[in-house]
């Protein structure tokens, strides 16, 4: 009998899912007593629930399903791979096809010399090993002391105890005795937040001029890396200014830091080419990624490493793996994915044709009273939800609280976006058409326009003092 239970009724679904399943980044006892949201299936950019309602899926399951919902081809790579070799390891002087072929297709499209992986299960993982494998890098060039990293604070780079060490989460340092020793966080180019009277381009100089300060704290034999998101996708979306990068890309090559850009979101398309590093110009030495990289078909990440990195590492026993570093039907299904992601010109199909076309309704957003700022890279967008555009005001009520109204919002339009804090974002599959991204503002507008009724109705749209 199938252990599937898609066919019981949607209430016996969330009471046994109440009584047995911990969710994520959830306080599961209000869930319970909520009841969550059962997902039964999925086609293209529309999710089904077991109530039957159609959901148009604004962030592509968790920022990863590029490729859209229901693509057989990957279902039968999956099949055919278990059937011929459904396990095998990478340790021990062993490989295999679909581990070997994926990496070298890797290769092929990362820029530069970024032409070694090192496969991981998900995006922590493989930022753990980035932890190691820079640290033991300069350990090898006879520099064991040079072994702190710099992130940023609201980064995300993964749930792990080394990942979200990385991270710059506060509510997660919070918990569990993170970070880990060595790990030290500067501020976010975010300029709606944190820019105060300062242009955006005065502002991201002077963050990308904070590594710098940091490095000559530190000390320059001290630091080991800076990992950073091309675009923070957890944070917010949040777009550096463009004076941003090319200072940390100089700053990075004047203290001989290793640059790392965590790529698990903007890698695959997302930002309108193949890796967020084009799109901000920056030319890391180790790359970060997973979701995209199978479409979240399949649960696999891992590192992509520069020539040098590669052979100073390649010197000596790298005593780091994971039992699923290049799982064979993992690795399957993410050739697959990026078959059809180069085949069907997926992400040409972004830069030219969906980005332009969202960005100009995007951007057409901050005329509606609740927003102050609109920004787009590719197709992951934010929008920032003010009661007072022009001082940028926060709302006096806790944050999120505005945030959480209009998501609710969203879901009651049979559109997910989530927000973070008080901030709306979105990032739906690569796939998506222009008129589907009709239908998508449709939901958007309605939502806004319903989350603003219920504001103004409980006196909520008021600046904080
Ligand atoms: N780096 C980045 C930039 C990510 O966005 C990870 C690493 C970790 O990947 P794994 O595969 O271990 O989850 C991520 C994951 C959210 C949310 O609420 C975002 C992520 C994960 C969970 C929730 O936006 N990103």
């Amino acid at each position: 009998m199938s252990t599937i239970t898609n066919h019981m009724p949607t209430a016996e679904l969330q009471a046994l899912d109440a009584a047995h399943h911990l969710h994520p980044f959830s306080t599961n006892e209000s869930l319970a007593d909520e009841g969550v949201r059962v997902i039964t299936r999925a086609k293209g950019v529309y999710l089904t629930d077991s109530e039957g309602h159609e959901i148009l899926d604004g962030m592509a399951g968790l920022w990863c399903v590029n490729i859209g919902y229901g693509r057989d081809e990957l279902a039968d790579a999956a099949a055919r791979q278990m059937r011929e070799l459904p396990y095998y390891n990478t340790f021990f002087k062993t490989t295999h096809t679909p581990a070997i072929a994926l990496a070298a297709k890797l290769a092929e499209l990362a820029p530069g010399d970024l032409n070694h992986v090192f496969f991981a299960g998900s995006g922590s993982e493989a930022n753990d090993t980035n932890i190691r494998l820079v640290r033991t890098y300069w350990a090898e060039k006879g520099q064991p002391d040079k072994n702190i990293i710099i992130s940023r604070k609201n980064a995300y780079h993964g749930s792990s105890v080394g990942s979200a060490s990385l991270g710059g989460m506060a509510g997660m340092h919070a918990q569990g005795g993170i970070p880990i020793p060595n790990i030290h966080h500067i501020n976010q180019p975010n300029w709606w937040a944190e820019g105060g009277d300062m242009s955006p381009e005065e502002f991201g100089l002077a963050r990308a001029r904070e590594l710098e300060e940091a490095i000559q704290e530190l000390g320059e034999d001290r630091v080991a890396a800076f990992i950073a998101e091309p675009v923070q996708g957890a944070g917010g979306v949040i777009i550096a200014p463009d004076t941003y990068w090319p200072e940390i890309q100089r700053i990075c090559d004047k203290y001989d830091i290793l640059l790392i850009a965590d790529e698990v979101i903007c890698g695959f398309g997302r930002t309108g080419n193949w890796f967020g590093s084009q799109t901000v110009g920056i030319k890391p030495h180790i790359m970060t990624i997973a979701k995209g990289l199978s479409s979240g078909y399949a649960p696999i990440g891992g590192s992509i490493v520069c020539d040098e990195v590669a052979r100073v590492i390649s010197a000596t026993e790298f005593n780091h793996g994971y039992t699923y570093s290049g799982h064979p039907v993992a690795a399957a299904v993410a050739l697959e994915n990026l078959r059809i992601l180069e085949e069907e010109n997926v992400v040409d199909h972004v830069r030219n044709v969906v980005a332009p076309y969202m960005k100009k309704k995007w951007d057409a957003l901050v005329e509606h009273p609740l927003v102050g700022e609109a920004k787009i890279a590719g197709l992951m967008g934010s929008i920032a939800l003010t009661p007072e555009k022009a001082s940028r005001a926060k709302f006096a009520s806790d944050p999120g609280t505005i945030g959480y109204i209009c998501r609710e919002h969203c879901f009651k339009n049979n559109l997910i976006m989530r927000h973070v804090d008080d901030r709306l974002v979105i990032s739906p599959p690569l796939v998506i058409t222009p008129a589907e991204i009709d239908e998508m503002f449709v939901r958007i507008q309605k939502s806004l326009d319903d989350a603003l009724v219920e504001i103004n109705e409980k006196g909520l749209m008021k600046p904080a003092s």
